[in-house]
């Protein structure tokens, strides 16, 4: 009989999931927990069986850009996939942005929001792109203290009701590029009525298909750079639904990401309402950041999960030289890498959400806003901790998803398999949202604030300072080692502004990797003391044997040497 290869299969992501179950138990009060589990159980089937299976069948469609009508009307309607369509729906039904803001879970909203997020991502096509810009616009709205705008926009980005739920989109990239945001060239200019009318070309907008999006343009007369930026809200579609103002140039043709309607656009005079000052706008928008940040740590380690997930299950079929994948030594090494890696890189994106709900929490109750807040060392790990865990979990997730697809040898390099994707939507996770050059320059900027890094260092020794058990001893030393002497760095650098600049990302990427290992060894010892830590301390100490401390000087004449040789 011939040979068929069984192709990997996924179970409940949530029973399946041993970390994030335990991470659960740990985190979660035993009355929330009894309430969320079923949830997280229900959502757990549903995306490794019946939304898996429609990911497969709806491979092949994309977004498309019809710009005209037959008649001669420039419509520029995009229709989005089937799944798309569905995730919609679910988005709005589970409330996978709203569960962040609801105040039921106190401090744990964000926790729960995210889990809820961790489990769909990977089944969704990456519509999380459009739910991170919308937890994003409605943070930064609430931040913004424009309550009219509040009021009208807020309640909509939050609903739980799929027909009046809105999704937002976040225009901030032009053809001047997506890092340095001051050189945009948006004018805005009011008309007779005094309406704010934009001007311009914005390169990368994702999520075309949302209903409103917050941008920068710069009030005309004001000075270049990011100061003279101003924050914006606008509507895309008038009541009869035709688009104000906007013309889609066209839609990205990315290397991921291919079922998120990425656009080029013309703002034509599009009709647009300031959202604070008219200037300032990077700062306005910063809260978007974060949040978008948050996201797309929550969905690479999702991503990663998912990965290895099907590495194992096709391992346990893949039979070659007499025996399963699973029983052979190196196959098995490789595969407990990668395990070792999503662990580390779920508890950093967890770690983010728990602080992230703890400071709007202590906001919430200190009354709302933004203002007067941003004192507490939780707000100030926040900013510090974001980027960090966002430019860590962004390049594992491109190793490990590239290292899955080897798993799957010659069937992880064929579309119809689905496991490319794997790759190619990881590899956005670096890009989007602040390169991880970006993020590690503003890593040094935010933890430049004094105490903050000696803070982050004490924070790694207490995490890591729990192990008991003998045999988490070396990976408890190795991460607070690590993260000593990126401190040592730092300060010996001092205001050496080119070498801390060379060093960023080694640094950043330290203090990312040395925090990973010391919330390994936290949770191993509490699964430890809980009677099953041995799965746990072995991720720890897989972990540990990987480089944590990246922290060095590299000469620039030689670095200088090497772009010369190569043309630069
Ligand atoms: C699905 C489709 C996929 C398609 C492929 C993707 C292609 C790429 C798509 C994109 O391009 S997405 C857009 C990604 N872009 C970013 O995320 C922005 C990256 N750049 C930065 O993050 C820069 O650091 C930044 C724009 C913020 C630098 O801005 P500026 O012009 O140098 O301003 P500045 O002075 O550094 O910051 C302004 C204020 O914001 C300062 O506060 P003050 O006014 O009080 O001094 C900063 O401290 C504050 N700030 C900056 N970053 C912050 C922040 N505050 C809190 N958190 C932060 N992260």
């Amino acid at each position: 009989m011939a040979f068929f290869q069984a192709p990997p299969q996924l179970g409940n992501l949530y029973d399946d999931d041993a970390l994030l179950r335990e991470y659960v138990s740990r985190t979660l009060p035993a009355a929330m927990r009894a309430e969320v589990e079923p949830e997280y159980r229900e959502i757990g089937a549903l995306a490794g069986g019946e939304l898996y299976r429609a990911q497969l069948a709806d491979r092949e469609n994309e977004p498309v850009l019809t710009q005209w009508d037959p008649w001669g009307h420039r419509i520029d309607h995009i229709e989005v996939s089937p799944l798309w369509k569905r995730a919609q729906v679910i988005a709005a039904e589970r409330g996978l942005v709203a569960a962040g803001y609801e105040p039921r879970w106190g401090p744990h909203a964000r926790v729960h929001q995210f889990v809820l997020n961790y489990l769909l991502n990977a089944s969704l096509d990456v519509y999380s792109c459009p739910l991170a810009m919308t937890d994003g616009a409605a943070r930064t709205l609430l931040d913004s203290g424009n309550q009219a705008l509040v009021d009208h926009a807020v309640r909509r980005l939050l609903s739980r009701d799929p027909r009046t739920m809105w999704t937002s989109g976040q225009w901030m990239t032009e053809r001047t590029g997506g890092s340095d945001v001051g050189q945009s060239e948006t004018v805005a200019r009011k008309d007779a009525e005094g309406q704010w009318r934009l001007y311009g070309t914005k390169w990368f907008t994702s999520a075309t298909t949302s209903e409103m999006a917050l941008t920068l343009a710069r009030p005309e007369g004001n000075p270049p750079g990011s100061r003279g930026l101003a924050l914006f809200y606008l509507e895309l579609r008038d009541d009869d639904g035709l688009l104000r103002n906007i013309e889609v140039n066209r839609l990205k043709d990315k290397l991921g990401t291919r079922k998120v309607p990425t656009a080029e656009l013309t703002l034509a005079g599009t009709p647009a309402t300031l959202v604070a000052e008219p200037r300032d706008g990077v700062r306005a928008i910063t809260p978007m950041l974060g949040l978008t940040r948050t996201w797309n740590t929550v969905c690479a380690a999702s991503g990663m999960r998912r990965a290895v997930a099907l590495a194992c299950d096709f391992a346990r079929k893949r039979r070659v030289f007499g025996e399963a994948l699973v029983d052979k030594p190196l196959h098995v090494d490789t595969l407990a890498g990668m395990v070792a890696e999503t662990d580390g890189a779920c508890l950093m994106a967890f770690l983010l959400t728990e602080v992230l709900g703890r400071v709007e929490h202590a906001r919430r109750a200190a009354g709302g806003g933004a203002q007067g807040a941003g004192d507490s060392y939780d707000e100030r790990l926040l900013r510090a901790l974001t980027s960090i865990a966002k430019l860590t979990t962004g390049k594992q997730a491109v190793a490990v998803a590239s290292e899955a697809l080897e798993c799957f040898g010659g069937g992880g390099y064929i579309e119809d398999t689905g496991f490319p994707r794997l790759l190619a939507d990881a590899q956005v996770l670096s890009i989007w949202e602040g390169t991880t050059n970006v993020l590690s320059l503003e890593t040094l900027r935010a933890l430049t604030e004094p105490g903050l890094l000696e803070a982050f260092a004490i924070e790694v020794h207490q995490r890591a300072g729990k192990a008991t058990d003998p045999a988490l001893a070396g990976a408890a030393q190795a991460a607070q080692t690590a993260v000593d002497r990126a401190a040592l760095w730092a300060a010996d650098a001092g205001e050496d502004r080119p070498r801390l600049e060379a060093g960023a990302r080694r640094f950043a990427m330290t203090l990312g990797r040395a925090l990973e290992l010391a919330l390994l060894v936290e949770h191993a010892a509490w699964c430890g003391s809980d009677g099953h830590g041995e799965r746990a301390t072995a991720a720890a100490r897989r972990f540990a044997r990987e480089a944590i401390d990246l922290t060095r000087d590299l000469d620039r004449a030689e670095s200088d040497a090497l772009l010369e040789g190569a043309g630069a």
